[in-house]
């Protein structure tokens, strides 16, 4: 087992059975013209996140790790998007409408890709989600039963809604969850601090909270690969 300080105390994980899930790392959340723009946010605040997480998916891939990627987004025809989700709030543009990156959270628009910087590795799987949980209406949870997967290194934005609702999910069902407060980001940084404290309180109620470099150091090559 590997061991990393951490918060509420140290987090074990065998490389073996452990996945690197990367939420959302999407133009749409993180470059200006996006979603996330459109509903008023300054999208500067997420990039700080991007080079912890490329040394981060570089030593994971060194290491053979199992790595996940999510995005998410909607059909073109908005058969998967809820009308409260399409509705809500007040943005500029709204889901499906018509970007300088593509139809707004649009799968197959470049807005609803994941960023140049963070580009999934061939075979490694890209779970197109239409919610904020990754475990919504996907196949994550049969894949990582298949894999053996049993712990969770949780990154991506944004810090209190995507990564908090799959951690969440995740926590019900029994996956050990380690978040790095490095690599996941939030527009309000009022929120990443909250989020971080609310996911290691309690003697860590959904899980664990490291800096990645603490979880590099403590990574070890993964003997026999599980599914990627
Ligand atoms: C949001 C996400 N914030 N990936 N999505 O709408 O956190």
């Amino acid at each position: 087992m590997a061991i990393v300080d951490a918060l509420p105390g140290p987090y074990s994980f065998d490389p073996a059975t452990t996945a690197l899930i990367v939420i959302d790392m999407q133009r749409d959340f993180m470059e200006p013209g996006g979603f996330g723009e459109t509903l008023g946010n300054d999208v500067a605040q997420l990039r700080r996140t991007i080079e912890p997480t490329r040394a981060l998916l570089a030593a994971a891939r060194a290491a053979g790790l199992t790595i996940i990627h999510t995005r998410e987004g909607h059909r073109p025809d908005l058969s998967d998007c809820p009308p409260a989700k399409l509705n809500r709030g007040d943005p500029s543009l709204r889901i499906g409408a018509p970007g300088p990156m593509g139809r707004i959270l649009i799968r197959g628009e470049p807005g609803h890709d994941i960023i140049d910087e963070l580009a999934p590795a061939p075979g490694e799987p890209v779970i197109d989600k239409p919610g904020k949980g990754a475990f919504y209406a996907t196949d994550l949870g049969e894949r990582l039963t298949a894999g053996g997967i049993r712990s969770l290194v949780v990154t991506g934005v944004t810090t209190e809604v995507c990564v908090h609702t799959t951690v969440r999910e995740a926590n019900d069902r029994g996956y050990e969850c380690l978040v790095l407060a490095d690599c996941v980001g939030s527009y309000f940084p009022e929120f990443q601090a909250a989020g971080l404290k609310m996911i290691a309180a309690q003697g860590g109620i959904f899980g664990w909270v490291a800096e990645s470099p603490a979880f590099i150091a403590a990574l070890q090559p993964v003997k026999e690969p599980t599914w990627n």
